[in-house]
């Protein structure tokens, strides 16, 4: 059986390669003649992932799923969220991202500094809507801290650790990762379904 993963992302794909064992195959948008990169114009994550995937789905009429993720600041009223790659643009901020949230935690008194990692798939499989979601909890701290990883990995530490996602070998934090979660999710769905 085939399936497209709706992402440019070679990491992405790569790690769900691996995890399926070669038992499906799954294919990126380049190796379809996709080229363009999909908009994410909604204010889900749910909204966004599937409008990649029926993007997918409508063009080339094979089984499909995309994902879309973010980091959700409880002090921020969930920001960046579904923002989380053009938060500093989308607020004519000058510097980074990451120095955005915490410029925006800096301007409360005592904020909490709780925070989620979230990861959202929308699958279309023979024509049938899915979701799975995938999450970590943690803790946003006052300065960056690591070299490793990407986005908002400096600053986040999940619950139970001492360093940040980016303080840590990338299998560690993979092992834990809102993305592997929903990935783990998907993989559960396929396995039952008998697709794996
Ligand atoms: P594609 O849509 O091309 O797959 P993307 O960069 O938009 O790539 P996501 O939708 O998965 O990737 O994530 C949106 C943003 O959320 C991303 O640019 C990061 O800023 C942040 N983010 C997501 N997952 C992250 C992680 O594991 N560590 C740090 N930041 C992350």
């Amino acid at each position: 059986m085939k399936l497209i993963f709706a992402t440019s992302n070679r990491s992405k794909i790569s790690e769900i390669r691996a995890r399926i064992d070669g038992k499906l195959e799954i294919t990126d948008l380049a190796e379809n003649g996709i080229n363009e990169d999909i908009p994410e114009p909604f204010f889900t994550f749910e909204e966004n992932a599937m409008h990649k995937a029926r993007y997918v789905y409508n063009k080339l009429g094979i089984s499909c799923f995309a994902d879309d993720s973010g980091l959700e600041v409880a002090a921020l009223n969930g920001e960046p969220g579904v923002f989380s790659a053009r938060y500093a643009q989308k607020n004519d901020f000058s510097g980074s991202n990451t120095e955005l949230v915490l410029h925006r935690l800096g301007q409360l008194a005592n904020p909490s500094r709780a925070a989620r990692f979230v990861t959202v798939i929308a699958l279309i499989l023979n024509g049938k809507e899915h979701f799975f979601r995938g999450s970590v909890e943690g803790n946003i701290i006052e300065a960056p801290k690591g070299n490793s990883g990407f986005g908002y990995d400096p600053i986040f530490v999940p619950e139970g650790w001492s360093e940040t996602f980016a303080e840590v070998d990338q299998k560690k934090k993979i092992a834990i990762s809102h993305r592997s979660r929903a990935m783990n999710n998907l993989v559960d769905f396929l396995t039952l379904d008998g697709k794996l």
